[in-house]
């Protein structure tokens, strides 16, 4: 990729020649004519050119470029060769070229640009609290970032996301920094990785919606995290099993460089004891750590030796000591000074060079051409994206779209018929349970119609009954009546007659 770093840089101080211009100063072609050097790029990085030899150059180029003829015979257009042999051969100097030419400018055009738009670096500090991720993070970058001291008491582990605008000699940095709060404060701490993982994750789809979109915004602040520090207890020990748990669950999502931190509490060769045993316990658990990249032969060297120096021993502060006539960087003790800069004393230059100075741009490349593509790859084809068809040939994006779109109208067809079938079923289930209930109705209705018609009778021919006794009751009291009537008649006479 041109557009790393490393490869700008090397391009910087290392001047190959393409090979026609080298042919062309064996053939001894260079004149020196009365020309002036001819749109000399980058100030002057460009060394005065003779303008045949431009000529030539621009010949040489089309003939690459176009396919024409036109490299077999330069025409030049500056100025007009002399026929004379004579005359020639008198003004012919030997001229060697000391600069850059055509396209090898191309890696300065690509500096300046990035000059231009500056670089950003996401960088995510996972440690326990107070472990030493905020003084370590102002002394790498050399600045001091706001920021205050957690908490110990927070139910669940979060994290803080900061963004700082840095700027060193003309270049700028977006510097992300997100460090874990309450991280191994938990009594139960099995899900503490959790929250971590999901950052993570959220960045990545972050970046996938935004490639996804139709109006991409070309100033996107691209969030996902290029390098993971993780801050391992001093203990002197071993790691701890949320270390472990953690690593081994996000080894695949980010680039882990591991550190001692708060070295200067562990002695020389108990540090050397734990570097190897969490080196030990790291492959045994089968966890991936970041590995300095050893295949560029600039930096392949001392990326190979500090690969076996993980992990680094740190030892972080902001304070500046005074050590004989100098102001160092470093940690005073009743015992001495603790020269953080000093390679003798930790690894924390060793950080330094190999975070900021060599590797960034690779730990960027990294979390690109790896880490993101799984995540993207994972992603688009739970989402039923394929590159290949079922015959195993490569298939379009057009393809997948229609076969997608034929796959959900035949699931939406298959979908509404098995709900057709089950509404008319629901329906039959329902019709049948009605009419159940509509019989048991009926029955009912006629059970309690004869028990009526019954009760009915029943009261009727107590009816009849009571109207007979009425009417036997009426005709006993009308005879009564009479008797009495008579009965009184009788006496009335008896008395009348007794007078
Ligand atoms: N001995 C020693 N102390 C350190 C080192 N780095 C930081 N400290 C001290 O440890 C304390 C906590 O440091 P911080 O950088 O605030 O730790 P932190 O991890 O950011 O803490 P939180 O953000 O609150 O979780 C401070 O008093 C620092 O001076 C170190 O390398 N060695
Ligand atoms: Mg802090």
């Amino acid at each position: 990729m041109l557009e790393n770093y490393r490869n700008l840089v090397a391009l910087g101080h290392q001047v190959y020649k393409p090979a026609v211009i080298t042919q062309l100063e064996q053939e001894e072609l260079w004149t020196r004519g009365e020309g002036h050097p001819v749109g000399a790029p980058l100030g002057g990085r460009r060394q005065a050119l003779e303008p045949s030899a431009l000529c030539l150059l621009c010949s040489w180029n089309s003939g690459h470029l176009f396919q024409s003829g036109m490299a077999e015979k330069p025409v030049d257009m500056f100025t007009q060769t002399p026929n004379n042999e004579d005359t020639e051969k008198e003004s012919i100097r030997c001229l060697t070229t000391l600069g850059h030419f055509g396209f090898e400018c191309l890696p300065y055009q690509l500096v300046s640009k990035s000059m231009r738009q500056g670089f950003s670096f996401n960088i995510l500090c996972v440690g326990e609290t107070g472990i030493g991720k905020s003084t370590l993070i102002n002394a790498l970058f050399n600045t001091n970032l706001k920021d205050n001291k957690s908490s110990h008491f927070y139910p669940n582990v979060g994290l803080i996301v900061q963004t700082y605008d840095l700027q060193e000699s003309n270049v700028q940095l977006k510097l992300t920094v997100v460090k874990t709060v309450g991280y191994g404060d938990q009594t139960n701490k099995e899900g503490s990785y959790q929250p971590i993982i999901d950052y993570i994750d959220a960045q990545f789809e972050a970046y996938l919606q935004e490639e996804l979109k139709i109006k991409r915004s070309f100033k996107y602040h691209d969030t996902r995290i290029h390098v993971c520090l993780y801050f391992i207890s001093p203990t002197g020990h071993s790691l701890k099993s949320l270390d472990l748990l953690t690593m081994k669950n996000i080894d695949r999502k980010v680039n882990i460089i591991p550190l001692i931190a708060k070295a200067d509490t562990v002695s020389k060769n108990d540090l050397q004891k734990f570097k190897s045993k969490i080196m030990s316990e790291l492959i045994s658990n089968g966890i991936q750590i970041y590995q300095f990249p050893t295949d560029d032969e600039t930096i392949g060297q001392t990326n190979s030796s500090m690969n076996g120096m993980l992990p680094f021993a740190v030892v972080g502060s902001t304070d500046e000591v005074k050590v004989g006539k100098r102001m160092v960087r470093g940690r005073h003790y009743p015992w001495g000074v603790l020269q953080v800069e000093n390679e003798n004393h930790c690894d924390f230059v060793k950080l330094q060079d190999m975070l900021l100075c060599m590797n960034m741009e690779d730990l960027k490349e990294q979390t690109h051409i790896h880490l993101y593509e799984c995540y993207r790859h994972r992603k688009l084809q739970r989402m039923g994206f394929t590159d290949v068809g079922p015959d195993n040939q490569p298939i379009s994006f057009q393809e997948i779209y229609e076969a997608k779109r034929l796959e959900f109208y035949d699931q939406c067809q298959r979908e509404e018929e098995e709900l057709k079938k089950r509404f008319m079923q629901q329906v039959k289930d329902r019709e049948i349970a009605f009419k159940d209930a509509e019989k048991e109705l009926q029955d009912k209705f006629e059970h309690l119609k004869s028990i009526q018609q019954e009760e009915i009778m029943k009261l009727e021919e107590e009816k009849r009954q009571l109207e007979e006794e009425m009417t036997d009751f009426s005709k006993t009291k009308a005879v009564c009546e009479t008797l009495q009537t008579q009965a009184c008649t009788n006496i009335k006479k008896d008395k009348d007659r007794k007078k």
